[in-house]
């Protein structure tokens, strides 16, 4: 039976990562911090289902020491380093924090893994933020890094040292390039979430308003429950690479909101409110990635479109106020 490690297993794509890992017949532990042990209730909320299944052991991305320490008592196949301060905005109010996590403990479980497993493969959750200020559509394996945040900065460095541990040492060091992904465990920062569950209250009568910053703004869009395959299948391989994961389709905040609202049969101009402040120091104003790669050497490809992604986030958050299904009776 494999044995897998993944850091951020409680964050959206940890649960849905450990959920396929167990599918798949694997051993999985998670790395969590100590305090979320003693508040289980609101920590483990995506992961309640899982915990008789997995390990979840106590240590700090940012404590040499405690990783070194979980990595001393057991032994790993695979590592998937997810953990983060993945929310962009909150990079540009405190910079200090999101490298300190991002950089430092990416080098912290990098360097622990080769003091002590080096045999262990080593997935890095890197980013389309890398590519921030976009050199080519759409954005591949190829495509310079022209970060806009402390956050994409933070994702090049991790990615940097991925690469280093694997020319360095030889180890099976590789970093996913994920464009945005999405799903009903979504933070409520993030935007598709905070679209999709305030559509939910409108609908219900609980809102009357959705404030938001840049509309024109334009991502790829794909599931996350997608997107954690592709990490799998990236550890799978004869040699360890890196590559774009993505759908290869662009859309705005906006046709997102129209799409949401149309959910519930409502019309987005009538709710949604711009907010400057809501706006980035500096934004990345379209993203889109190739996934040829992917699709040719690991044989992947997404199974959710935009609409069906949309769809499913509005109904389970109609659905979480309700505890009925959209359809029988929402409003
Ligand atoms: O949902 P977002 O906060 O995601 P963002 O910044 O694209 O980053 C996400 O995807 C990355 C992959 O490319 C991950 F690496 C990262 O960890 C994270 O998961 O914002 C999306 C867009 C931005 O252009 C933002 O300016 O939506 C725009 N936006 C407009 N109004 C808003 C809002 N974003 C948020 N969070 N909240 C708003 O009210």
């Amino acid at each position: 039976m494999k044995r897998a490690f993944i850091t951020g297993i409680t964050g959206q794509d940890g649960s849905y990562l450990a959920e396929h890992l167990l599918d798949l017949g694997y051993e999985v532990h998670g790395l969590v911090r100590r305090v979320a042990l003693e508040d289980p209730e609101r920590r483990f909320f995506r992961i309640k289902h899982l915990l008789d299944r997995i390990k979840l052991h106590p240590a700090s991305l940012e404590s040499y020491s405690s990783i070194f320490h979980v990595l001393t008592r057991e032994k790993f196949d695979e590592c998937y380093h997810l953990a983060a301060q993945s929310f962009v905005a909150e990079s540009f109010n405190d910079g200090f924090s999101t490298m300190n996590i991002n950089v430092n403990g990416t080098h912290h479980m990098l360097a622990a893994l080769h003091e002590l497993q080096p045999e262990c493969k080593f997935y890095f959750a890197g980013s389309s933020e890398m590519f921030g200020k976009v050199r080519d559509v759409p954005q591949n394996e190829t495509t310079p890094f022209h970060p806009r945040s402390p956050y994409g900065i933070s994702k090049v460095a991790g990615f940097e040292l991925t690469r280093n541990y694997r020319e360095a040492y030889g180890m099976f060091c590789v970093s996913g390039l994920l464009f945005n992904h999405e799903g009903p465990r979504r933070g409520f920062e993030f935007v598709t979430r905070k679209i999709s569950s305030t559509v939910a209250r409108i609908n219900l009568g609980l809102a009357s308003e959705l404030r938001l910053g840049n509309l024109e703004a334009k991502r790829d869009w794909g599931h996350a429950a997608d997107y954690v395959r592709a990490m799998h299948l990236m550890l799978q391989q004869p040699e360890a690479d890196d590559y774009v994961v993505a759908t290869g389709e662009t859309h705005s905040v906006r046709e997102f909101c129209e799409l949401a609202f149309a959910e519930v049969g409502l019309n987005y101009e009538k709710y949604v409110k711009l907010d400057e402040k809501l706006y980035r120091p500096a934004e990345v104003d379209m993203l889109v990635g190739d996934a040829g790669k992917a699709r040719r050497v690991l044989g992947w490809q997404p199974t959710y479109s935009f609409v069906d992604l949309i769809k499913e986030m509005v109904r389970k958050d109609v659905e979480a106020l309700t505890e009925t299904p959209l359809g029988v009776s929402a409003r």
